[in-house]
């Protein structure tokens, strides 16, 4: 055996006969590790490894990475060929590209000409590649004119973006991985990293390998982040700005604060001072389940640490105090000074691979580059450069995806296109989703996969080629911008989705408005143009194709003639703001979610596992990932389930206001008795039972707060026939 015999190199892998190994970025999570895929002899991709040399991840990918290139496959439910049908429920029939594209534009055209521009809209996503969100945006905003257009980050990141406008003028977070290395204390907000962004935590545990620092993780539930923490705050669901702003409070009372750092560069201190003074440790604890002096420990520990660092994802942003959460999370780090130096930061784990990408240009919310459609100047310049009347822009933003849905049901909006995104399993109240799509005139599905959920109900699906069928940019987390070469030829005839905006736009603008190149590296250089200027953070002008390769990735702002990106936002202490300072926001806390009552007793609580990617199009599909988890199940506490008598691999019915689902039952302590969790990637499940009332200001679902009734299943027969007769209403 060579174990033993060659201890310097144990483990012989497997020779796949790699002959070529090109380079890409992975196109699930926003971790944005670098990957080459394998190709053998005859063109086969037959393996995936990590960039040794790549600054994020070292060399390591997690299992979705490492099986990645098996999405090259042809495998059932892939789109290869352009499908029509006339009417909702005929079958589809394949038909060309031309005539597929002809009646896309017809249909856009008639619905915009009878109802008015806004009465066509777009939903697209986080996971293209920027060059594509911003051909889709200049197509959107600039040829057909619809105000209604935004994507699926508005389930994800929404609030994350909102919260850094508030307070420091701008979307786009501030710090960097590095961070880790440099960080003296660090405090996760509803963040599980190993599971989500298994590559970000590695780097944590790298730098605490090197370094002992407090890790503090606020989660309602026992996660696998949790476990290795040094403090876990099992919070109550929905009310961590209650918990943030009793750190402030203590921090401000003991005098822990750093006041020159407010003086220098934040605003309105003194108004959130008088909110705070409300918020002693005692009534938080009342409210937000963590006990008085946990709280004072807390605070204490990181305004006392020289830098500490906060980190958040879902359990912060998906909620009716998403926004809030965020603004109170840079609260503390503007009070505590913890900004823009190496190891202090106020970092959000983004979601999708290319969710940055979509806020920075794909002008959902606004117009390209982070400029806004409510500024004369942006409008003004954007109109020049693409060559279309100002007047023809909007002078405010319209709709987000979850006011685009309600507004089919009211009438307002005719016909929909949506761009790789399922929203038939990943919004809440699905059963309520299918009756609105069904209302549609027109529904045009442009996705990778030909069994999306959502084709269910289209007239049109264009496919669409994935990941690194095609070339361009994602943006990670720490604002990286790094390079997906083109691996392989797209599956069968699907396009890029480059070309397919392409091919629409040239039918819809007949000749007149903006240019539409036809590469991904013409429109980057096009982007590139847009993003310079000494007031512009999001500036990429220093960076090209080559140069992102060759550096494995920059982050922006890089500006021309620099040879590297800034590691770092607001390093100066100067925000965005007109005055160039962050804002301290008050923030009063409405306890508004659903919980449970009599009725539904138990809070339902949803997310995700290690080796699923949402709604499984892809992960569902590559077999040593969905083996893992291959049934929809949910975790439960052993004395709950006694009690309701459901019992360990046995079925329960959910039931909440909105309707029903079956799962597996899985018994664990990670659970408190009144909390139940259900991983959101199957379809007809959790999402059939959610609420998802909306942030006021991002108008992100609160997918995490809701409450259910909890019942023995007879068997997996008696589920399945629960599930079908569900479906049915
Ligand atoms: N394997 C895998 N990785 C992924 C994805 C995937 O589908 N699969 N998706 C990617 C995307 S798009 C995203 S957005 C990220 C999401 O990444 P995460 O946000 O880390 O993942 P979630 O499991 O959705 O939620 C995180 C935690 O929030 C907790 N939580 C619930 N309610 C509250 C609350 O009120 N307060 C607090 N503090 N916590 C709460 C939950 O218990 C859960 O453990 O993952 C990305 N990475
Ligand atoms: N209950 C509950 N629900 C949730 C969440 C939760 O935590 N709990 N999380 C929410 C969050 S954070 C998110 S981000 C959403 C995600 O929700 P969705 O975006 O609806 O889910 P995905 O399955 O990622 O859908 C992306 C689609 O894009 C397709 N696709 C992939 N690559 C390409 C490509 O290159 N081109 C084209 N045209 N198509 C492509 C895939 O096949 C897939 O159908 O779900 C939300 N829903
Ligand atoms: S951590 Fe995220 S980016 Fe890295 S390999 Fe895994 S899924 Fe891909
Ligand atoms: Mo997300």
């Amino acid at each position: 055996m060579l174990f033993g015999r060659n201890k310097k190199n144990p483990i012989k892998l497997v020779d796949k006969g790699v002959v070529e190994w090109r380079y890409t970025t992975c196109g699930y999570c926003s971790t944005g590790c670098s990957i080459e895929v394998g190709l053998d002899q005859t063109g086969t991709a037959v393996a995936s490894r990590g960039v040794a040399d790549a600054d994020v991840n070292r060399g390591k990918l997690c299992i979705k990475g490492i099986l990645e290139h098996e999405l090259f496959r042809k495998t059932a439910g892939r789109g290869d060929k352009p499908l029509l049908r006339d009417y909702r429920h005929e079958t589809f029939r394949e038909v060309s590209w031309d005539a597929a594209l002809d009646k896309t534009t017809a249909e856009i055209k008639r619905i915009q000409e009878t109802y008015g521009r806004d009465a066509f809209s777009i939903v697209s996503t986080g996971q293209i590649m920027t060059e594509e969100f911003y051909t889709l945006g200049k197509l959107a905003r600039g040829v057909m004119g619809t105000n209604n257009y935004d994507g699926n980050t508005t389930l994800c990141m929404a609030s994350a973006a909102s919260g850094y406008k508030r307070s420091f003028g701008s979307d786009g977070p501030p710090g960097c991985y590095e961070d880790f290395d440099h960080t003296d204390c660090l405090i996760a907000f509803g963040s599980n990293l190993p599971e989500q962004h298994p590559v970000i935590y590695w780097r944590l545990k790298e730098a605490l390998e090197k370094r002992k620092f407090p890790v503090i993780v606020v989660d309602p539930r026992v996660t696998m982040f949790a476990q290795m923490a040094d403090m876990h705050l099992a919070i109550t669901p929905g009310t961590d700005v209650v918990l943030l702003n009793a750190m402030a409070h203590v921090i401000l009372k003991e005098g822990l604060h750093k006041q020159d750092y407010i003086d220098a560069h934040c605003a309105d201190f003194e108004a959130f001072k008088t909110e705070i003074e409300r918020w002693d440790p005692y009534t938080a604890s009342q409210q937000c389940g963590v006990d008085e002096d946990t709280i004072r420990n807390v605070a204490r520990l990181y305004a006392k640490a020289p830098k500490a660092m906060s980190i958040w994802t879902m359990g912060i942003n998906q909620s009716t105090h998403g926004s809030d959460g965020v603004v109170a999370i840079n609260n503390l780090n503007l009070i505590t000074g913890n900004i823009g130096k190496p190891g202090s930061s106020s970092l959000s784990i983004t979601g999708q691979c290319n969710a940055m990408g979509t806020r920075e240009w794909s002008s959902c919310s606004g117009l390209p580059g982070y400029r806004v459609l409510e500024k004369e100047k942006d409008r003004e310049e954007i109109s020049k450069f693409w060559n279309v009347d100002p007047e023809f822009f909007p002078k405010k933003r319209g709709m987000f995806m979850t006011d685009i849905l309600p507004a089919i049901e009211t009438g307002q909006i005719k016909g929909l296109w949506l761009v790789a995104t399922n929203p038939m399993t990943s919004m809440p109240n699905t059963s309520r989703i299918r009756k609105t799509l069904e209302k549609l005139e027109f529904l045009v599905v442009q996705d990778a996969y030909s069994d999306v959920e959502t084709n269910q109900y289209s007239h049109v699906f264009l496919p669409a080629a994935v990941w690194a069928e095609k070339e361009g940019c994602f943006t990670n987390t720490e604002r990286r911008v790094n390079l997906i070469r083109n691996v392989m030829p797209p599956n069968g005839e699907s396009k890029p989705d480059l070309w397919i905006f392409n091919a629409l736009a040239k039918r819809l603008a007949d000749g007149k408005g903006p240019s539409f190149p036809e590469t991904a590296e013409a429109v980057f250089e096009e982007m590139k143009v847009l993003s310079k200027g000494e007031d512009r953070i999001l500036d990429i002008s220093g960076m090209s194709y080559a140069k992102i390769e060759a550096q494995r990735g920059m982050q922006w702002p890089c500006r021309e003639g620099d040879e590297t990106g800034a590691q770092r936002l607001y390093t100066d202490g100067k925000f965005q703001h007109p005055d160039g300072k962050a804002k301290l926001i008050p923030l009063a806390f409405v306890d508004n979610n659903e919980r449970p009552d009599d009725e539904y007793p138990f809070w339902l609580n949803s997310g995700r596992v290690v080796e699923h990617f949402h709604t499984r199009t892809r992960t569902g599909k590559v077999g040593n990932a969905n083996k893992f988890s291959p049934t929809p199940y949910m975790e439960m506490n052993p004395d709950a389930a006694a009690e309701v008598g459901v019992s360990h691999g046995g079925y329960a019915r959910l039931t909440s206001k909105r309707g029903e689902a079956v799962v597996m039952v899985q018994l664990t302590q990670r659970v408190s008795r009144n909390m139940v969790f259900i991983p959101f990637h199957f379809h007809d499940c959790v999402n059939r039972l959610t609420l998802g009332l909306l942030d006021p200001h991002s108008r992100q679902p609160a997918y995490k707060q809701c409450s259910v009734r909890i019942e023995p299943a007879a068997d997996q027969v008696a589920a399945a026939a629960a599930n079908a007769a569900a479906r049915a209403y």
